[in-house]
């Protein structure tokens, strides 16, 4: 073997060297591990686009929670009414499925923020209407808890939104449809056991609910009318 081969030998294990080293380095200055919590500032210039950049907010809700900012609702059956409507906006104004929820602050009954189904136009299968309306009233208030809030939501929560609803902190919930008035329209609203109200009180959540009866159906029957896409 002469030093030219030799020295060829070696340049594909020198090349791999540096290349693990840049790399094992590059993870370490690239990510580096911080317990610091979220700043204001990472809120609003370095959202996680993962999450938020692909739910959009329609115009029309933005200009309702303008009009609706801090407003005060102190029945339930009110409140329902009026999350329930936002559901109907949702279908006329074809922005996502029948469903709309929102939250409020239990002691003032303070409306926080609102949310809708968006699943469809966002191309995001989690983007139920309770999800999008915990994670709204999160960036809201800018911390992770509801401690202290509700959640209202024109229909009852699938599996989903129903294993969610504990780790979002909201100590109430109420909803408008039962289940059975959503999957009489072709949604799968899930497995979440026979008690699960239970688990919720077990939990001090305090769950209220069907309310506003036929009235609840409203959203479903304009989405059928419409011919809405079944997820
Ligand atoms: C759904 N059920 C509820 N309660 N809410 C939504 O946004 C849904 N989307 N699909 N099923
Ligand atoms: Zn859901």
């Amino acid at each position: 073997m002469n030093r030219k081969t030799i020295m060829k030998g070696m340049l594909l294990p020198a090349v791999a060297l540096a290349l693990g080293i840049a790399l094992g380095f590059g993870v370490i200055v690239i990510a580096p591990q911080t317990n610091e919590r979220r700043t204001p500032e990472m809120n609003q210039s370095n959202r996680n686009p993962l999450l938020t950049a692909p739910i959009p907010m329609p115009e029309w809700l933005w200009e309702m929670e303008k009009a609706n900012a801090d407003r005060v609702i102190v029945d339930d059956e009110e409140k329902m009414r009026f999350v329930v409507d936002i559901a109907v906006e949702n279908v006329r104004h074809e922005t996502g499925g029948p469903f709309a929820a929102a939250i409020f602050e239990i002691k003032t009954n303070r409306l926080i923020a609102l949310g809708i189904n968006s699943v469809v136009p966002a191309k995001q299968s989690w983007a139920h209407a309770e999800m999008t309306a915990f994670a709204h009233a999160q960036n809201k208030l800018n911390q992770e808890s509801l401690k202290g809030c509700m959640l209202v939501t024109s229909c009852e929560p699938c599996a989903m939104c129903s294993g969610a609803t504990p780790w979002s902190g909201v100590e109430r919930m109420i909803y408008g449809a039962p289940r059975f008035m959503a999957e009489k329209v072709g949604f799968d609203e899930g497995y979440k056991g026979e008690h699960w109200e239970e688990e919720f009180a077990k939990r001090k959540i305090q769950v209220a609910g069907p309310m506003l009866g036929e009235n609840a159906f409203a959203p479903f029957k304009l989405y059928m009318e419409k011919h809405g896409e079944i997820y």
